[in-house]
């Protein structure tokens, strides 16, 4: 008899409720929870890779260590001891900076590793942390921090309720939304339209979502402070600011009018392709509409003034009232809220890296120096290297040269399921269980959600046998190196949340929601202004220092180069995931994805032929490609989607090395960089394209 279980997919950040019928431990089908009041019965094609990363032959399930080539079974035991020595012995001769960790996407959307990470962290009192977020949405965690006093603080969009929605730089109809979590994306923008409402979208490529979009216009990449400089200019010249109950605890706004002067419309015309009686138009609409949001996503996230664009999306919204009100930009009341305790505090540029001086924020630097950090001698350069939920040799600004500094290294332990262009350096793999064996509770993505809500999902198979959680193996890695003499009292995620929840608004408990698979609807977004915010006096501020101050480094921007005439935009698919789904047959089976978009005039320009493989060269590096001609990419712009490259030797991806595609990693440059902040700047890499 096939049984039945609910849960939430942990894939991506839509957290959607799935089906699950199974048998004898086999997965016979996944499908939407129709019962789920926030996914409503949404998936993705996504969704059946949980089945097939459970059956995966190449998943690891025990501690592997690397003899040249070669990997072999240990014990977890052997592991463990291994690590811990080489770890205390290279703190001890060289100091405690040189471990350094990297943490990758997939610690976001893992229970036991978000709850746990931090305590390794501690132990481990590196100054050489690095993740994802660095590649990411760091200016996003920036303008939260300096304008609302957290960086997890960030205001999403009322999807549901708003009239106008001006969406910079996010494919939410491929990503299913980022920074909005909002299962079924094309309904909730299907039903904007249907209440009387519009879409619109920026983007330099009329993407999926442009399809849903009401009008979608090109920019050229990486030029979107501008627009939103002219933007701001006309709400200011043309009356259209009205904080209404946001003037009595909102800054800045003078300063904001001041600075904002100088970049019109008109000024903004060249430099972004759309013209000043569009901006003008936009402007109007947004500062008229009954309510409107706009909202920033990876687009202008990564790109060299993303702080500044997410500092100016957020002034948008505030300016015209559309903030911390139903239908414009608000926050989120979750029922496991890690801002329950949180204090106003300085978490910026409290130290630097050492070769580059790049800011530390977050208690992170930007992934971009790590590695010179391993590759430059001296003291407190980086000798040892753990990995988590992370493949930085494809996700990181020239990982190219990523991949050759792990050579370097005298030791690297990754905790990760597979043996993959990052991993396949390490000494030793810890494979976590994961997946449909672990539990699940989206602690981060339910603070970023369009709708409140909570649920938790049990695991639906046991682990293998000999298997660790990953919250075991940090929790056994802490405790080892923290020198405790008492024996390691492993404590699973479920207590802490257990806790939050019984602590948090709704007053819940785990047992209430191990009552409810479907999980619960918490209702909608909550004005909760001025109370919510965690500046020291309970104020917006709309001109920050450090934002204003970076006004100057625009100023001084300097125009792009004749040697790489091309701006080099990146591309997600519905049916990827970063690096690590390309293993499901079912997931990447059809067409190649890992192809340049052209534009048919360039593409005539350079005589290229649709199909043709051709160089695209950059800064630090070059691949060959094969190209699609497209009239849905602006002229003078290509685009590369990222995490493919997995023909490296010694990959264990069996399925993926049949369509293994190049790393656009290998073209992106660390030293462009949101230079404030030192977030990637992959939007707009220069580059060349030549015929082979
Ligand atoms: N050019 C370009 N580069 C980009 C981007 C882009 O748009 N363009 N996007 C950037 C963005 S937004 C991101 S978030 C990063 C992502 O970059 P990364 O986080 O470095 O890469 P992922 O491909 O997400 O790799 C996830 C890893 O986690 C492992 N994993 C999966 N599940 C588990 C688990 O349960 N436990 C453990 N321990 N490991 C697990 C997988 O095997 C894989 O190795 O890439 C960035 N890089
Ligand atoms: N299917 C799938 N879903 C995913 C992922 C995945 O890899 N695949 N990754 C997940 C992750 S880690 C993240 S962070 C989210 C990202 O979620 P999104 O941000 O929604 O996803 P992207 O497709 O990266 O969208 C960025 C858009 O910005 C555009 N863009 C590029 N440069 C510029 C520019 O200069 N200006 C403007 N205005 N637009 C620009 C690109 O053309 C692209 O359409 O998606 C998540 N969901
Ligand atoms: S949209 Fe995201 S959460 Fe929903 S099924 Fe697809 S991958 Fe899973
Ligand atoms: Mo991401």
């Amino acid at each position: 008899m096939s049984e039945v279980h609910y849960r939430a997919c942990n894939l991506c950040e839509a957290i959607c409720g799935i089906e699950i019928k199974h048998e004898n431990g086999v997965v016979l089908s996944i499908a939407g929870d129709k019962n789920d009041p926030f996914s409503r019965g949404h998936v993705c094609p996504k969704a059946v890779a949980l089945k097939d990363i459970y059956e995966d032959k190449n998943r690891l399930k025990m501690p592997v260590k690397r003899f040249g080539d070669e990997w072999r079974e240990i014990s977890w035991s052997e592991a463990f001891d291994e690590i811990e020595s080489k770890i205390k012995d290279v703190q001890t001769r060289f100091g405690i900076n040189a471990v350094a960790i990297f943490q990758g996407n997939p610690s976001v959307h893992n229970f036991g590793t978000l709850l746990n990470s931090g305590a390794l962290l501690k132990t481990l009192k590196t100054q050489n942390s690095f993740s994802a977020t660095s590649t990411d949405q760091l200016p996003h965690h920036f303008a939260a921090w300096t304008m609302f006093g957290h960086p997890l603080l960030m205001p999403i969009p009322d999807l549901d309720r708003t009239g106008y929605f001006l969406i910079f730089g996010a494919n939410p109809l491929a990503s299913n939304g980022s920074l909005m979590t909002a299962p079924d994306i094309i309904n909730r923008l299907e039903n904007i339209k249907k209440r009387g409402g519009k879409i619109v979208l920026i983007d330099p490529r009329r993407t999926e979502t442009a399809r849903v979009a009401s009008e979608h216009h090109f920019i050229k990449p990486s030029s979107d402070v501008y627009l939103l400089l002219a933007i701001v200019h006309t709400l200011f010249a043309e009356n259209l600011v009205h904080l209404e109950r946001l003037a009595d605890f909102t800054d800045g706004v003078e300063i904001l009018r001041a600075v904002s002067d100088e970049f019109s419309p008109e000024n903004a015309e060249s430099l972004t392709g759309i013209s000043a009686t569009e901006i003008r138009r936009i402007a109007n609409e947004f500062g008229t509409a009954k309510s409107a949001v706009c909202y920033g996503r990876m687009g202008v996230s990564v790109q060299k003034f993303g702080s500044l664009c997410h500092w100016l999306i957020n002034s948008i919204n505030i300016l015209t009232g559309n903030f911390d009100e139903p239908g414009g930009a608000m926050f989120t009341a979750p029922a496991f809220d890690l801002l329950a305790a949180a204090k106003p505090a300085n978490i910026f540029n409290r130290w630097q890296s050492r070769v580059r001086r790049l800011p530390e924020f977050m208690g992170e630097l930007p992934v971009a120096a790590l590695s010179e950090e391993i590759t430059t001698a001296g003291e407190g350069q980086i000798k040892v290297l753990i990995t988590s939920c992370g493949n930085p040799v494809l996700s990181t600004p020239n990982g190219g040269a990523l991949e050759k500094a792990l050579e370097n290294l005298e030791y690297m332990v990754s905790i990760d399921i597979y043996i993959n262009e990052t991993t396949k350096h390490a000494d030793i793999i810890l494979p976590p269980a994961t997946g449909l064996e672990t539990s699940h509770y989206d602690v981060i993505f339910n603070m970023f959600a369009v709708r409140n809500q909570a649920k938790y999902s049990a695991p639906l198979f046991p682990k293998a046998e000999n298997a660790k959680y990953d919250w075991e193996i940090f929790q056994e890695i802490s405790h080892r190196l923290n020198g405790k003499d008492k024996p390691l009292n492993l404590v699973p995620p479920e207590a802490k949340l257990d806790f939050g929840l019984q602590y948090g608004g709704y007053r819940l408990s785990l047992a209430e929601l191990v009552e409810k698979p479907h999980g619960i609807d918490l209702g909608e977004l909550k004005s909760c202004l001025p109370e919510r915010l965690l500046t020291a006096k309970k104020r917006i501020n709309l001109a920050p220092d450090l934002l204003v101050k970076d006004l100057e480094r625009l100023q001084a921007d300097v125009k792009n180069s004749d040697e790489f005439p091309f701006a080099l935009i990146g591309r997600r698919h519905l049916r990827d995931n970063n690096s690590w789904l390309h293993n499901s047959e079912r997931l990447v089976k059809g067409k190649n994805r890992c192809t340049v978009l052209i534009n048919p005039s360039d593409a005539g320009n350079l005589q290229i032929e649709n199909g043709q493989k051709i160089k695209v060269s950059s800064r630090v590096g070059a691949i060959e490609i094969l190209c699609e001609i497209s009239d849905k990419i602006m002229r003078g712009v290509v685009s590369i989607p990222h995490g493919y490259g997995h023909g490296r030797k010694g990959v264990r991806l069996e399925t993926a090395k049949n369509h293994a595609g190049v790393s656009v990693n290998d073209l992106t440059d660390e030293r462009v960089l949101d230079e404030l902040t030192g977030n990637a700047a992959f939007s707009n890499v220069r580059v060349r394209l030549e015929l082979i």
